[in-house]
């Protein structure tokens, strides 16, 4: 798969995730935000309004040695609060880019 970048992700991944495929520093990034005192998921990029669109799916599992062999837990259009608790008693969470289906 090309890589042009090196950065560990297809430039086709690059496109889905919509981060620049010749720059290692530009990459899908998730991590825990706090707002108004609830934590949330975040990622970014976060294609609100992107063409085509993007849904985000969150996978979960308590015990990472298990792997993510379960469903999403969520999915979800672009721009979405995802409150953390509603992700319990996952520990270990990953967000997945897709095309929208039509
Ligand atoms: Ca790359």
């Amino acid at each position: 798969m090309d890589d042009s970048d090196a950065d560990g992700m297809a430039t086709w991944e690059e496109y889905l995730a919509g981060t620049n495929p010749t720059n290692a520093l530009s990459r899908f990034k998730a991590d825990i935000i706090e707002k108004n005192g609830i934590a949330y998921i975040h990622w970014v990029p976060d294609l609100t309004n992107a063409l085509p669109a993007r849904t985000y799916a969150i996978h979960g599992v308590t015990n990472l040695a298990e792997g993510f062999t379960s469903g999403p837990v969520t999915n979800l259009p672009a721009g979405t609060p995802v409150p953390l608790k509603s992700l319990m008693p996952n520990r270990f969470l990953k967000v997945r880019v897709d095309l929208e289906q039509h």
